[in-house]
């Protein structure tokens, strides 16, 4: 009993997502895997939908803004600090501001993981465009760490995902990326037809010129959530002091397992990665 009371309370990571009530991804996937990794998990939830909007019809969809900005307002009044602060999906342009004061006023010393969630596949989700990218953009710049996918790694640079990619262009638009001021950067979902058929992989960086890539089979399914479930075990090994390309690993590694494990019963759970049998490796 007294070692709980004398010990120091865990390390508290404030989750900026929508709540995607079914869909296996967001904060069902953020905070589970954040809380697994030992870590204090807070939402700060920009949106609640009834599903994700991918393959899911007609999602009910209810913006946040007002309640995020009520809910930050209080944490500031309670000078409630962060030692991590981890964004994915926002409701509205707008919600990005709050969260850059959420890093100004509750997380100065915050590591930032920003996941510029926007699009896949080469295509904008629903209610993205060029000018939510460039909203994005201050926001990336303060961030420690980013994880785009292929298409979003693009669209923040401005260009057109569809282009073929290869090797020399990926290192290109890495340098890029870091260029915005990240000092690390991960661009997941990657494919190379010519160097690498048949795999998608992630390809991470740092400001120092560390370079590090891991290649999977590729699915011949589209799966959901891959991105999010990366990134929350990236923020979580991160958040518990694991270097940078070591983390990478892991997030990779984990995801493989829930997508070998999704795709066992892929009829019945179809939208989102079942990512819950192996939550107790993070521990
Ligand atoms: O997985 C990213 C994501 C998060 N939240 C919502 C989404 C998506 C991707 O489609 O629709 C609501």
């Amino acid at each position: 009993m007294e070692d709980l009371i004398t010990k120091k309370r865990q390390p508290r990571v404030a989750a900026v997502h929508d709540m995607s009530c079914l869909g296996s991804c967001s904060l069902t996937v953020a905070l589970p895997i954040l809380s697994a990794c030992g870590l204090e998990a807070v939402p700060l939830p920009t949106a609640v939908l009834s599903t994700h909007t991918g393959e899911f019809r007609n999602p009910y969809c209810r913006d946040m803004t007002g309640e995020m900005e009520g809910i930050l307002g209080r944490w500031e009044a309670m000078d409630v600090t962060f030692e991590g602060i981890y964004s994915g999906y926002f409701g509205a342009p707008q919600q990005v501001r709050l969260a850059q004061r959420l890093i100004e006023r509750c997380g100065r010393d915050a590591l930032v993981l920003v996941d510029p969630v926007m699009a896949d596949n080469g295509e904008w989700y629903t209610g993205f465009d060029a000018a939510f990218a460039e909203a994005l953009l201050p926001l990336v710049s303060r961030a420690d760490v980013i994880t785009p996918n292929a298409t979003e790694a693009a669209f923040l640079l401005g260009e057109s995902p569809r282009e073929p990619w290869n090797a020399e262009l990926l290192e290109e638009r890495l340098r890029r990326l870091l260029a915005l001021g990240p000092g690390q950067v991960v661009i997941t979902g990657v494919e190379l037809p010519q160097e690498r058929p048949g795999q998608i992989g992630y390809y991470a960086g740092d400001k120092d010129g560390g370079r590090e890539s891991f290649w999977q089979p590729k699915i011949d399914k589209k799966l959901h959530g891959c991105g999010d479930v990366f990134a929350s075990v990236l923020c979580g090994r991160l958040m518990r002091g694991e270097a940078f390309f070591a983390a990478v690993r892991q997030g990779a590694a984990f995801v493989e397992k829930a997508v070998g494990r999704t795709m066992e019963s892929y009829a019945e759970h179809w939208y989102g990665l079942q990512f819950e049998p192996f939550l107790r490796l993070l521990g």
